[in-house]
């Protein structure tokens, strides 16, 4: 997979439940059905026009956000794209900044201005939501560099980002920046297959994304990103890598999304039967059918986690509904104009 023999340890991956405590799990199961519990009423609320401009929905790839976040430090930064609900909410912003970001409120997480695909909050250091494809790898080998130039060691950048990605030149000038440069990012690719409606096997000759980030030199490892005990895993170890000597590490999960690629999006570029063999690997279901299996959870544990889950959405939408618009005078507070 890599000529690097020190990434053979990121490929050793074992997903038995049993290896786990059972709250470790349950923790897991939650982290998932927060996430798409508010997305699925996002949907809603977007049809409602409740909700407007772009949303992409992260459903079907939870198990990304869920297997790595909870392995980050308070300390290391986040960045990510614009599907990128599920990794702030994990990061640790509120689901009620986030709903009234969602709505445009003066409350939202980004005052309002930001939207669905600007979500961001320094406190939590998760630094965007961008709606340039590949615009945060840039962002986050700076914010390496800067770590690396402050002498802030043992500091990591995690950076997500779709496949999409790789068609961009910035991809490549980031991933050979980081690596020439020695600087603790680490790149998690979620790869869905499609970039809006082109397939991967159809833009790229390529299609091993870690043969790419090899290239450069980085460490690289696959990842079954339905799985959210291998990604757990993954993620781990290679945080624990990029942490211990500050290089960087490259992780392909492999993942698929069950909704449009937008709200505008009559997907005619891949089949419903091929959504639906996808979704017997769901990551929230298959993950909860092994811990009853094993006799970790049961049915009411899941509904207690799942009740949990939905109060927190309806409290984050009466937040957004009384929240408040920013006033037209502030319209243009935080716009800068260059001096002539
Ligand atoms: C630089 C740039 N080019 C084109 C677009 C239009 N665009 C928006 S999303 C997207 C597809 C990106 O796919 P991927 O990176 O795989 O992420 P996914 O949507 O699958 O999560 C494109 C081409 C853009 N936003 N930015
Ligand atoms: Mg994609």
């Amino acid at each position: 997979m890599t000529a690097d023999p020190r990434a053979a340890e990121l490929l050793r991956f074992t997903t038995d439940v049993k290896r786990y405590p059972r709250e470790f799990c349950l923790a897991r199961v939650r982290d998932m059905l927060r996430i798409r519990r508010l997305e699925e009423r996002c949907a809603e609320l977007y049809g409602a026009g409740k909700i407007r401009g772009f949303l992409h929905l992260y459903i079907g790839e939870e198990a990304v956000a869920a297997g790595v976040l909870p392995n980050l430090a308070p300390e290391d930064a986040v960045v990510a794209t614009y599907r990128e609900h599920g990794q702030a909410l994990l990061r640790g912003v509120s689901m009620n900044s986030i709903m009234a970001e969602m709505y445009g409120k003066r409350e939202g997480c980004s005052r309002g201005r930001g939207g669905s695909m600007h979500l961001f909050d320094a406190a939590t250091r998760f630094f965007g939501g961008n709606a340039i494809v590949g615009g945060g790898l840039p962002l986050a080998v700076g914010l390496a560099l800067a770590d690396k130039l402050a002498h802030r060691t043992g500091r990591v950048t995690a950076c997500f980002f779709g496949e999409g990605a790789v068609a961009e030149g910035v991809f490549h000038e980031s991933l050979n920046l980081a690596a020439l440069w020695r600087l603790p990012v680490l790149f998690l690719c979620e790869n869905n297959l499609y970039a809006m409606g082109t397939a991967l096997a159809r833009s790229e000759s390529q299609i091993d994304l870690t043969k790419k980030a090899a290239s450069y030199g980085l460490r690289t490892a696959h990842v079954n990103g339905m799985n959210v005990l291998a990604v757990h895993e993954a993620a781990k170890a290679a945080i624990d890598a990029v942490r211990g000597d500050g290089l960087p590490v490259f992780v392909e999960f492999h993942t698929y999304r069950f909704r449009a690629h937008s709200m505008f999006d009559a997907e005619l570029y891949r089949g419903k039967d091929e959504v639906e063999r996808f979704k017997q690997l769901g990551p929230i279901h298959t993950f909860t059918d092994r811990l009853k299996a094993a006799g970790m959870m049961t049915e009411g544990d899941f509904a207690a986690i799942d009740r949990e889950a939905l109060a927190e959405v309806d409290a984050a939408v009466a937040f957004a509904e009384a929240g408040t618009w920013e006033p037209v005078g502030e319209l243009t507070r935080d716009v800068y104009t260059p001096s002539a």
